[in-house]
């Protein structure tokens, strides 16, 4: 049992989720940080069996005091960054709130552990979408270059650098998990997998008779979040800091996620049509299950991420096992078993 205690921001998330779980395993004291809200945010944790394990406080990344009280508090070994506004489609209708939770945010963490106590290591989590379309022809890694396409992508590669900064500057053990897209049943809904996941199941059920998607084209290269957050902890065992891209190095469109989501309730699509007029049809009964809205198309959206994830496997022994066909299966039965028993 490791003794050590790691604090973790944006608790409440997908990642935080399954990280807490992990360290816990490990013989860590948890402490949970969750900005103030009006309900009860704990819902992940819960269904993880968790919530009554982490030491629970209030921490809002954009108010700098309460940061630096919480590591006072908390006395953490490691601090594990995850808050932030993650949805890339909201990012452009709030790019000023996004920079300031995201960019800022991370940095007033850095500096008020640069303040409290320096020795603290850091983990940032950074994206995949730093890259933009700078990687169409071929797997990106840590040193390909950064085009940011949203303003979400623009406040991560802030952080991103900062994190760099003070890792250069002050000799901080500060590291940055480039992470691609990671998937689970705990994944919000708003998200093109959970969304997919979650309509299957609602149409399965009668309960409505398609889901209305953007870009259909779009690749992603779809890991499980759950081997994504060994990653994560491994990098700040290491001696030396650094930054990872952690990823499969296979990507899909969102064409086939769809695909592979109805299989698992064994249903077969068939598409027709281009663009805003592109359908999904069950072979069967020529019913439509997919089509699009327009409303979904971001103001820019990146075709095509594929990473390499070569330096974690050599430096981290980690190797992503998941498959994107078995992501989707484990995402649509969990959805089902939740509709059946009445918690979603
Ligand atoms: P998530 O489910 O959206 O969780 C984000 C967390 O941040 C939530 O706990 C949220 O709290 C919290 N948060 C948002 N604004 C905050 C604020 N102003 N102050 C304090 N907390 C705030 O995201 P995730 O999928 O777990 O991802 C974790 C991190 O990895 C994020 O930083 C994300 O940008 C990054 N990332 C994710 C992926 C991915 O594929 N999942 C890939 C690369 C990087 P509420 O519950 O109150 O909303
Ligand atoms: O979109 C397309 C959409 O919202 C994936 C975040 O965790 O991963 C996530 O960002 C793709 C995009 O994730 C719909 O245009 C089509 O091309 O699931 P998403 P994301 O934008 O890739 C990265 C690595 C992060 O760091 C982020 O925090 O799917 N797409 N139709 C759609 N996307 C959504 N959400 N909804 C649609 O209807």
């Amino acid at each position: 049992m490791s003794g050590k205690r790691a604090l973790i921001t944006g608790i409440t998330g997908q990642d935080g989720a399954y990280l807490a779980r992990h360290l816990l395993e490990l013989g860590y004291t948890v402490f949970g940080a969750s900005r103030r809200s009006s309900g009860d945010s704990t819902g992940r944790l819960k269904e993880l069996g968790i919530a009554d394990d982490i030491r629970a406080l209030k921490v809002e990344m954009c108010e700098y005091s309460n940061i630096r009280r919480a590591l006072i508090e908390c006395e953490p070994d490691e601090v594990y960054n995850f808050a932030a506004q993650s949805f890339v489609a909201e990012s452009f209708a709030q790019p000023l709130y996004t920079s300031d939770v995201n960019g800022l945010g991370a940095t007033r963490l850095l500096e008020s552990v640069r303040e409290v106590a320096p020795h603290i290591r850091v983990y940032q989590a950074s994206t995949s979408e730093m890259f933009g379309n700078s990687g169409a022809r071929g797997g990106l890694d840590e040193s390909s270059p950064f085009r940011p396409m949203s303003p979400y992508a623009v406040s991560k590669l802030y952080s991103h650098q900062m994190i760099g900064l003070y890792r250069e500057a002050y000799g901080m053990h500060c590291s940055s998990g480039i992470l691609f897209n990671h998937e689970s049943p705990l994944r919000g809904v708003e998200f093109i997998t959970r969304k997919i996941s979650d309509g299957v199941v609602a149409i399965q059920r009668g309960h409505r008779d398609r889901i209305m998607l953007g870009n259909l084209n779009a690749e992603r290269d779809w890991g499980a979040a759950p081997e994504y957050v060994v990653a994560m902890h491994a990098m700040l065992q290491k001696d030396t800091p650094g930054d990872y891209v952690v990823a499969t190095g296979i990507s899909h469109s969102v064409r086939d996620f769809a695909n592979f989501a109805f299989q698992a309730v064994g249903v077969q699509l068939e598409w027709y049509g281009e663009g805003v007029d592109e359908v999904g049809v069950d072979s069967a009964n020529g019913a439509i299950r997919i089509a699009v809205d327009p409303k979904y198309f971001r103001p820019a959206d990146i075709e095509r991420l594929r990473g390499n994830p070569a330096r974690a496997r050599a430096e981290l022994g980690w190797q992503p096992k998941m498959t994107v066909p078995e992501l989707a299966a484990w995402m649509v039965e969990t959805d089902m078993r939740r509709a059946e028993v009445g918690t979603i």
